[in-house]
């Protein structure tokens, strides 16, 4: 598929792609790695889709050349992986596994090789499940072993990976994971899971102080976010809206730029403490944003238990998930989010968009994803509107490399810019690959 010519990103502006340990690097009992939540929770019948597990993925772990080289041949300035803490801390505490730290090392020094940065997200979901035996993120010790582990993967790793990014998508693990048991660790605590929110954000802030102590690299945070559209025209319509925007969009971001809480549900007596908003509001050098689509929000039932309801949005083309493509969304929230924090809002990077289709490879072999392309071309367009209307937003990176293992829908959508075949593990660079590297990077 052709499209027009991509307008000039600003010079230095940072390309990248995005994966996170347990989608892609299989090998879960190579090196002394010790069980996450994930394992527990694909291996529980009836959590995944399909059935899979992690177990292997895209046994990344054994082909990471391969994996770097395929980036390289992207053109790509940088590479957002996630290392995975049950590789160096087996139990969750104590001393570091030197094995798992040796992965992460060789995987930087052959990116650096490559000339690709390393962009290293330290928590992607997988907690080491003896930490989860003992409360998980509910449990406030949970921040302060986060820390520790910070600490032990920059006293490794600490001049050479480019920027940290603590959390990924809090939010999500939150809900998902323990509001709606649909993700690890299968929790369905509804809002009482919200310290699982405070105990991550404290997690990030010990943590920035862990890693700066160690390194001198940025250090980010990759929230999720979804900018609201009201369906409906009542005020009880745009309350619930308001709503869901501050769940959504601020429980996390507002007490990370230092405004605190949003009003809401709240916390129960003695999660919040003395101190502990100063903690979380360590000066970060990048926001990370991750986005996939807006959200159409009206006032919920008067017997819901949620203060909104969510709705399926008409009108736009959908994805292989069914999410809607809305690039207008990505440039509304981009301009919200300077709108709202003015000054206190760092330097902004893109560090997931992307888009799961059914691609399958033709009789010549060929992977042919116009439908990405399309995707991609619009969400580009749309940050470089946002950066028109005075957004900074400094990088952006595709979600995904790779086909992965997505998770509650298993080996079912396929994200990657490269598709893999896991009955062989041969990976085919789609069209969009192509297309990324010669219309947008290297045009
Ligand atoms: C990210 O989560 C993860 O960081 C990554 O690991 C994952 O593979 C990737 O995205 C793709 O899923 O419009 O109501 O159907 C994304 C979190 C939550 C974003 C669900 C899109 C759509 C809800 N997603 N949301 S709806």
């Amino acid at each position: 598929m052709t499209t027009a010519p991509m307008p000039e990103f600003p010079a230095g502006f940072r390309w990248g792609v995005s994966t996170s340990a347990y989608q892609i690097e299989g090998a879960v009992g190579a090196d002394g790695r010790g069980p996450s939540i994930w394992d527990t929770f694909a291996h529980s019948p009836g959590r995944i889709a399909d059935g899979s597990t992690g177990d292997v993925a895209c046994d990344h772990y054994h082909r990471y050349r391969e994996d770097v080289a395929l980036l390289a041949g992207l053109g790509v300035s940088a590479y957002r992986f996630s290392i995975a803490w049950p590789r160096v801390q087996p139990t969750g505490a104590g001393a570091a596994n030197p094995a798992g730290l040796d992965f992460y090392e060789r995987l930087v020094d052959e990116l650096l090789g490559h000339g690709v940065d390393p962009v290293a997200t330290l928590f992607h979901w997988d907690l080491p499940q003896p930490l989860e035996d003992a409360g998980g993120w509910l449990n406030r010790d949970t921040a302060a072993r986060f820390a520790e582990y910070a600490d032990l993967v920059a006293a490794r790793l600490g001049d050479r990976v480019k920027l940290w990014i603590t959390l990924n998508e809090p939010f999500i693990h939150m809900s998902l994971g323990h509001g709606m048991g649909v993700h690890a660790p299968g929790r369905m605590l509804l809002f009482d899971a919200f310290p699982v929110a405070h105990h991550q954000l404290l997690g990030h802030g010990l943590a920035v102080s862990a890693l700066r102590a160690r390194s001198g690299s940025p250090v980010a945070i990759a929230n999720n976010y979804s900018p609201v559209r009201v369906a409906g025209d009542t005020d009880a319509d745009r309350a619930a809206g308001a709503a869901y925007d501050a769940l959504h969009n601020r429980l996390f971001t507002d007490p990370l730029l230092g405004l605190g809480y949003p009003d809401g549900p709240g916390f129960d007596e003695g999660v919040v403490r003395a101190g502990d908003l100063d903690v979380i509001a360590a000066p970060l050098d990048v926001l990370g944003v991750n986005y996939y689509n807006p959200t159409g929000i009206r006032a919920a039932e008067p017997d819901s238990p949620l203060p909104f309801e969510i709705v399926p949005l008409e009108g736009y083309p959908r994805t292989a998930f069914d999410w809607p493509v809305a690039p207008d969304g990505l440039r509304d929230l981009l301009v919200d989010l300077r709108h709202r924090y003015g000054a206190a809002l760092p330097p902004i990077q893109v560090t997931e968009s992307g888009c799961a289709y059914d691609d399958v490879p033709g009789a010549d072999g060929r992977v042919d994803d116009p439908d990405r392309i399309a995707y991609l071309d619009g969400h580009l367009r749309a940050v470089r509107a946002a950066i028109d209307e005075g957004v900074d937003v400094t990088g952006y990176f595709v979600w995904s490399l790779l086909d992965n293992w997505e998770w509650a829908e298993g080996f079912t959508k396929r994200f990657g810019l490269v598709h893999v075949d896991y009955a062989t593990q041969r990976r085919t660079p789609k069209s969009s690959y192509a297309w990324l590297r010669d219309r947008v990077i290297k045009p």
